[in-house]
């Protein structure tokens, strides 16, 4: 029988010899029109067009496992356990099918043609221009009875199709090395290139498994040994859960939301979470091509999704008559969302061929999010509140910003003397590198720490009229309004794109409140605004928190603070088991010469300096506040009442 194949196939490569070449000497003639490049981009793509065969063959549902093994000398193989390509004759052709497939040029390549492939479409697009840009690439095709293997060099047969032996298993196996001649720039594949690739394949072709091993032997490749077993059951639900953990942060929400459907000829599907950090990121794919520059598929998502937020928050008086609708922006902060969308004739606009075109999948898109997640919200209305409140919070967030930079512009376009804060007890000198602010809790600790300081470099700026109740003031409802303007007008940087530090009025910028709730509530709320809007300031290590003492421990005349339980029994002892023990009930119930004492003074207070990490733990602390219910709130604080670590005197 194989000698009968090899006659055919032998008289038709006279005949259609010259077809074949034309075909692709076009492909070797101009690469980069068939695969975009011939660097390293298009080194791997060479990659993808092989495996994106077995890709299509696990989707029709006849593979489970995709192999891929980076060898030495640049060599690639790819190996599936499929039904192998067929090997029988092609009736137009009279040549085997898997020689039809290596050798002649398929309409509608990827770079060259009008069309795009489409997933479990058009089989074998791709494999014949490999050919064509490979030093040498070998077929091997298991059919259940027989192994046939056949090999090319620069794409053309330099072995008949043969058979080489018998085997109950069945599987296609494709080993070729890119032409030096070709990708002049590099041969040597990049692991990790792949291995994203890849693992984005696996995540969106839910529970096919690609394995990628590392086999080279140099030792100057980083990665040689590497295997990585891509199989992920949940597909872009797995794949948002990834996104996640890269991005380091938690989910505000129990589970992932994944909603899914079919339209004519199309199907979408989308996996998204909001995260306890602050960035969007959506991931859209047409056809598992990751769409870079997004597409009516990924607009439509994001759309759908802020109308139906709103229209829940409208529907359930998270927000009232009056209240304007959230925006997109805070809707989808800290969103993270993967859209895959498949379709039969996907069109691809912008130069870089990745922003998807097709308005029926918009609909459809739009359709599926209204529907479904109208549903889900009110299905689950706890997660419902918590994806609002944080979009209340995000817009609270944004107001408080646009607010400060109106401040700091204004401010600029003055051209110098910004009128200060009312509150602000300033100091007398302007020496930058001395003077000092204490962003004090309360009134009533305001004016004691306004007596009681040194005037000379001391500014005191009391922050709230009176002591916050953590029961009647939200941290977003207080981020939302101007009570932070003073802050900035007083530091004299602007805040955000307009931050200049040169522009600091105070070398320490001291936040003083209590060891209490509405102590921690306002040190996580003021350390956040720094983090977010002006994350230098805590850089360079000019943001402080005061320690005022706990206790105080006297006998007769003499008297010690102390600042934690443990200084305390320390005292007691060193006055000999007896002493007077007064607790300080706040900052605002201390005299200005306490104050001084304790707090202010620089030879005697302690100030723990506030570290990057301190900050974002309570930027996260402060996101992740928002969705609570009071209680669960209240503790969390008092649990975390400590963000600072480092201690400076
Ligand atoms: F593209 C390629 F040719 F290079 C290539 C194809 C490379 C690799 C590694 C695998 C494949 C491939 C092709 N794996 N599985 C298939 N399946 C078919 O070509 C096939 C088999 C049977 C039938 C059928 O209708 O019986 C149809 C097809 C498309």
């Amino acid at each position: 029988m194989s000698d009968r194949i090899n006659e055919a196939a032998a008289q038709q490569y006279d005949e259609n010899s010259i077809q074949v070449l034309e075909g692709l000497e076009a492909v070797r003639k101009r690469p980069g029109m068939y695969i975009g490049s011939t660097g390293e981009r298009g080194l791997h793509h060479l990659v993808y067009e092989i495996v994106d065969n077995s890709i299509d063959e696990a989707l029709a549902g006849f593979c489970d496992k995709i192999s891929v093994t980076l060898l030495d000398d640049g060599i690639v193989k790819v190996e599936d356990n499929g039904r192998g390509i067929p090997v029988g004759i092609n009736p137009q052709k009279g040549i085997p099918t898997v020689t039809v497939v290596f050798t002649i040029l398929h309409a509608g390549g990827k770079f060259g043609g009008s069309g795009y492939k489409v997933s479990g479409g058009l089989h074998g697009v791709g494999a014949s221009v490999v050919n064509a840009l490979s030093a040498f690439l070998e077929v091997t095709v298991k059919d259940g009875k027989h192994i046939y293997r056949q090999r090319y060099e620069k794409g053309s047969i330099v072995s008949d199709l043969t058979v080489i032996g018998d085997t109950d298993d069945r599987g296609t196996t494709v080993v070729f090395k890119p032409d030096p001649s070709v990708f002049t720039d590099t041969t040597v594949y990049d692991y990790d290139i792949l291995l994203k690739r890849l693992r984005e394949q696996a995540f969106l072709n839910a529970g096919i498994r690609i394995v990628l091993k590392d086999e080279r032997t140099d030792a100057s490749i980083p990665t040689i040994g590497k295997e990585d077993d891509l199989h992920f059951a949940g597909g872009i639900r797995s794949y948002v859960d990834y996104l996640l953990e890269q991005s380091k942060k938690d989910s505000i929400i129990d589970e992932n939301i994944y909603i899914s459907g079919e339209g004519k000829d199309e199907s979408a599907e989308m996996a998204f979470l909001w995260s306890t950090g602050y960035d969007t990121r959506i991931m859209s794919f047409a056809n598992t091509i990751h769409t870079v520059d997004g597409g009516t598929h990924e607009a439509s998502f994001k759309n759908a999704l802020v109308r139906t937020v709103n229209s829940y928050a409208r529907k359930f008086r998270f927000l009232k008559d009056g209240d304007a609708n959230l925006k997109a922006d805070d809707i989808c902060e800290s969103l993270i969302a993967v859209v895959s969308v498949k379709l039969v004739d996907a069109q691809f606009e912008s130069q870089t061929k990745a922003k998807l075109g097709n308005t029926s999948i918009g609909r459809t898109v739009s359709n599926l999010v209204t529907s479904k997640l109208m549903d889900y919200l009110e299905d689950h209305p706890a997660i419902a509140k918590i994806i609002v409140d944080k979009s209340i919070a995000a817009a609270g967030a944004r107001e408080a910003a646009q607010k400060a930079r109106d401040v700091s512009r204004s401010k600029n376009s003055l051209g110098g003397k910004v009128r200060m804060p009312d509150k602000l007890s300033d100091c007398i000198s302007d020496d930058a590198t001395k003077t000092e602010l204490f962003i004090v809790e309360g009134d009533s600790a305001g004016g004691s720490a306004a007596d009681g300081r040194n005037a000379t470099y001391q500014a005191i700026l009391p922050l709230w009229g009176k002591m916050l109740n953590v029961e009647k003031a939200r941290v977003d409802k207080v981020y939302g309004n101007d009570k932070l303007t003073p802050v900035v007008v007083a530091l004299g940087t602007g805040i955000a794109e307009n931050f200049d530090i040169s522009k600091l009025r105070y070398d320490k910028i001291v936040i003083m409140a209590d060891a209490d709730v509405d102590g921690s509530h306002i040190r996580t709320l003021l350390l956040t605004f720094f983090f977010r809007y002006m994350p230098e300031l805590i850089e360079t290590g000019h943001i402080y928190l005061a320690q005022p003492p706990l206790f105080r421990v006297s006998k007769g005349k003499k008297h010690y603070d102390a600042f934690t339980e443990e200084e305390k029994a320390k005292y007691i002892e060193e006055f000999g088991g007896q002493a007077d023990v007064q607790r300080y009930k706040g900052l605002g119930e201390m005299d200005p010469e306490q104050l001084w004492e304790t707090t202010l003074d620089p030879e005697r207070r302690t100030f723990l300096k506030v570290s990057m990490s301190d900050a974002e733990l309570a930027s996260q602390t402060f996101t992740m506040l928002m969705g609570e219910d009071v209680e669960p709130r209240r503790v969390f604080i008092e649990e975390n009442a400590v963000f600072a670590t480092d201690l400076d005197i």
